[in-house]
């Protein structure tokens, strides 16, 4: 099943809103199978954020991850990249619908408290680098009753 990088940003930790973004994941339907409470070197945090180097607020969005804790997980699901940044919702929260994490709990694009994977390849890369170790092998015995196969 596919799998997508989700990283709550130091602004969502301050604001008390890590439970709020688990449940939302949790209560979907999709499966944890990694997760780290930790605060970002800067070197690391340009190389997540390498394709976006050139843009011209490369530097505070650099500095914006590595202002306090973040929370990096691994959710696994059907389609969970894009339904996931569905969840999410729009970069900039103004355009993001009511009801999506941004939409709800966001007003600026340089505070939007989370992150998600924009492509499956992507995902991939992120969750390599993030979680070099592997992630946690289990199984919900929920499965039967999210999925029907
Ligand atoms: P995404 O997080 O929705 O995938 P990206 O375009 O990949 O959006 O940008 C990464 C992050 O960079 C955004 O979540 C946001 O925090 C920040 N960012 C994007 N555009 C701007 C901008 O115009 N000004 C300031 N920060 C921005
Ligand atoms: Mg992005």
């Amino acid at each position: 099943m596919e799998q997508t990088f989700i990283m709550i940003k130091p602004d969502g930790v301050q604001r008390g809103l890590i439970g709020d973004i688990i449940s939302r994941f949790e209560k979907k339907g999709y499966y944890l199978k990694g997760m780290k409470f930790m605060n970002v070197e800067k070197s690391f945090a340009q190389q997540h954020y390498a394709d976006l180097s050139a843009q011209p607020f490369f530097a505070k969005l650099v500095d914006y991850i590595i202002s306090g804790p973040v929370v990096a997980m691994v959710w696994e699901g059907k389609d969970v990249v894009l339904t996931g940044r569905r969840i999410i919702g729009a970069t900039r929260p103004w355009e993001a619908a009511p009801g999506t994490i941004r939409g709800d709990h966001a007003v600026e694009v340089s505070r939007n408290v989370i992150h998600g994977s924009d492509s499956v390849e992507n995902g991939k890369k992120e969750i390599a680098l993030w979680f070099p170790g592997g992630l946690a092998e289990w199984k919900s015995n929920l499965h039967p009753w999210i999925y029907e196969n």
